[in-house]
């Protein structure tokens, strides 16, 4: 049994949909971060970074729990748990980490601060709007082109089409349409209709924060203020 501590949001989606595919069971822990639950200690013992995703599997390696950080570590760990969505070759194997730390390093980060920049900054700052909104068009011009040689990221479904997917569900936030992106948009649809991640994306939807939700100051102060930055 897998104890997920997740949210609704792209980092938590990665690994609902995997736990999906994977037909693993697991229960849910709720990590609501508009109220803070990122940084209660039981939390940060097993997620140090403060962020939703976590995992504990409690028949970790030697039988024992093992918590795990990181949705792209995450995805790793349960792909070798199972055996599947990631080839064990070497090649394989690598071709699937490449495309995984370019989400980790790339579509995550980029494009969270294309959504930080353009929805929920307090001041509107141009250069910074501009800024990633471009590397957002870029990154997604990147994977056009190599959808367009490969059916996916890696070549045959993989991990690391399940970290992606879920970034580019809101492209509109990021200044960015499918259509501009033809091999995208192939990919996000034929992702899209995997009963799999239909189920994963049901998870914990009620909570979903819906277009156009005002944040109210607390929720602000802790995901952008004060209480995001106490040291502890
Ligand atoms: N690199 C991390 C990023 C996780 C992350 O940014 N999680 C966000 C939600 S998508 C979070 O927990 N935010 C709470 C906070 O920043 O306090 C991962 O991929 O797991």
């Amino acid at each position: 049994m897998i104890d997920l501590y997740t949210w609704p949001t792209p980092n938590g989606h990665k690994v609902h949909i995997m736990l999906e595919e994977v037909g693993l069971p697991y229960t849910i822990i709720p990590i609501n971060i508009r109220a803070g639950d990122q940084f209660k200690p039981d939390f940060l013992k097993i997620s140090p970074n403060n962020k939703m995703p976590a995992i504990v599997d409690r028949e970790g390696p030697g039988g024992k729990p093992y918590s795990v950080f990181e949705s792209g570590a995450i995805l790793m760990y349960l792909a070798e748990k199972t055996g599947r969505f990631m080839p064990k070759d070497t090649a394989g194997r690598y071709q699937v980490i490449q495309w995984l730390m370019f989400q980790m390093g790339g579509i995550g980060p980029m494009l969270g601060q294309a959504h930080h920049f353009r929805e929920y900054a307090s001041e509107q700052v141009s250069y910074a709007v501009e800024r990633y909104t471009k590397e957002a068009g870029r990154l997604y011009g990147v994977m056009d082109r190599r959808l367009g040689e490969a059916p996916y990221l890696a070549g045959d479904y993989s991990i690391a089409d399940m970290a992606c997917y879920p970034w580019l569900r809101s492209s509109e936030r990021q200044g960015q349409s499918l259509d501009d992106f033809p091999n995208v948009k192939r990919w996000y649809q034929a992702i899209e209709a995997r009963p799999a991640v239909q189920r994963g994306l049901q998870v914990l939807a009620e909570h979903q924060r819906k277009p156009n939700q005002k944040m109210t100051e607390q929720e602000r102060s802790i995901m952008f203020g004060s209480e995001q930055y106490a040291r502890r």
